[in-house]
């Protein structure tokens, strides 16, 4: 029984019954009726932000293990916000003109950088990766090369139809959700968020690397209007290593973490669409389609497993045509061959630019 001092006039005060000890109302704690509203307030705020909380970890996980079913094998969430730190690095990047002829990368800054801008009302960013690894190599080792992301059907196509699907399932089982998938087709720094999202860190290379999985895969997104329960980066495991950086033989990464693309072999034979310049020849180490070296000698690639995806199966013929056959090439060929394959990026010119510049050097 405590007695308050009754300075302030009675009708200031009411009582809480919760504070009771025995029932009886005139003998409880009692506190002003504006802290009483305050406590009130604060403890709905309280359960309801709790709410909340739950709600966007169920949320979250529900959508992790719709992802994983599809076949996407790593899954991490971010909050969609303005990327300041990546602005500036990109922002100088473009002043270095490393874009090289890739004009688009130098558009839309300001939705590149801020995920808001892209998708408006956007609350989270997920990041999925789709492991596209094959221990299938060309049959004949002095053939021109093709990445081994480009051996099977073009990524765009089978990683957005199962992005699609999971939107879908978003907007199936959570409610009115609003929300755009992406892969590689929109100004995202696709990167940059997934790692953020802690599905790895971005190696010397500039690729995102996973220290289970290594680097052999896509990356996609999904951009909501939800709020979810979000991930955090991981460490970086690069270490002393810089076997990328010597193995580089167009010297495209020039420094830890930062690429000239305008000097990877990937840009010049896909990106570019002029001639090859000279200072490349000797230099292309048989690359006809993009390039592997900085992934292939990359020590956390040992742990690359083969993919799932019967899609991503390279055709019998592009496996065993020799040095002589992509050379002699026909348009024909190259177009039933490449159907639905992102070689066709190239066109038939390109590709054949390339083979010719190798037969050069
Ligand atoms: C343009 C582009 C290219 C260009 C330029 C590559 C590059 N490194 O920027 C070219 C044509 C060369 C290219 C090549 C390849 N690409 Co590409 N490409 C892209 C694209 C469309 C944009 C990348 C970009 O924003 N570059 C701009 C720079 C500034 O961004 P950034 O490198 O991410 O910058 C970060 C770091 O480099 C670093 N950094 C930059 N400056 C500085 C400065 C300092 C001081 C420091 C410390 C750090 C630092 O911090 C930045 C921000 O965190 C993305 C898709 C997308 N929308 O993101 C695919 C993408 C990156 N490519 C991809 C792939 C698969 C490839 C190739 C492997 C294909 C191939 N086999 O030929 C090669 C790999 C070459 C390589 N080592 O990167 C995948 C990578 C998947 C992964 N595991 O990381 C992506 C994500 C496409 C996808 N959806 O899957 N690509
Ligand atoms: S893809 Fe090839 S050329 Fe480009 S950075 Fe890697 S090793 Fe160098
Ligand atoms: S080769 Fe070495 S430095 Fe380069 S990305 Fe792999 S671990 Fe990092």
């Amino acid at each position: 029984m405590v007695d308050i001092p009754r300075k302030i006039p009675a009708e200031k005060y009411i009582n809480l019954p919760f504070l009771s000890k025995n029932g009886s109302s005139k003998k409880y704690f009692t506190f002003p009726i504006v802290l009483q509203i305050l406590i009130i307030i604060f403890g709905l705020l309280l359960i309801s932000y709790l709410f909340l909380l739950e709600n966007a970890y169920k949320n979250t996980q529900v959508i992790k293990q719709k992802a994983h079913d599809l076949g996407f094998e790593e899954v991490g969430v971010s909050k969609a916000e303005f990327l300041d730190d990546e602005a500036k690095k990109l922002e100088a990047w473009l002043n270095n003109n490393h874009q090289g002829e890739m004009a688009y990368m130098a558009n839309h800054f300001d939705v590149r950088t801020d995920p808001r801008k892209l998708v408006p009302g956007a609350k989270s960013v997920i990041s999925l990766s789709y492991n596209y690894y094959t221990e299938t190599t060309q049959e004949d080792p002095k053939a021109p090369k093709i990445s081994k992301y480009a051996y099977g059907r073009d990524y765009h196509k089978v990683v957005r139809k199962k992005l699609k699907a999971l939107l879908k399932f978003v907007q199936e089982e959570i409610g009115e959700v609003d929300g755009r998938a992406f892969v590689d087709s929109a100004p995202v720094m696709e990167r940059v968020w997934a790692q953020k999202s802690g599905l790895g860190w971005i190696g010397k290379n500039t690729l995102l690397l996973t220290k289970r999985k290594g680097s052999y895969f896509f990356l996609a997104e999904l951009i909501l209007d939800l709020e979810l329960d979000y991930d955090g980066p991981v460490q970086d495991h690069c270490g002393s290593c810089t076997k990328c950086i010597d193995a580089c033989p167009t010297d495209a990464i020039y420094a830890p973490y930062q690429m000239d693309a305008s000097k990877c072999i990937s840009y010049l034979t896909i990106e570019l669409k002029d001639k090859i310049p000279s200072q490349f020849k000797g230099k292309m180490k048989d690359w006809m389609y993009g390039c592997d070296i900085c992934q292939e000698v990359c020590p956390i690639n040992a742990k690359s497993k083969n993919h799932q995806e019967p899609q991503f199966n390279p055709k019998e013929e592009l496996l065993r045509k020799d040095r002589q056959e992509w050379e002699e090439i026909t348009e024909e060929v190259f177009t039933k061959l490449f159907e639905g394959s992102a070689v066709k990026r190239t066109k038939f010119a390109g590709l054949k630019r390339n083979i010719e510049f190798l037969k050069k050097t």
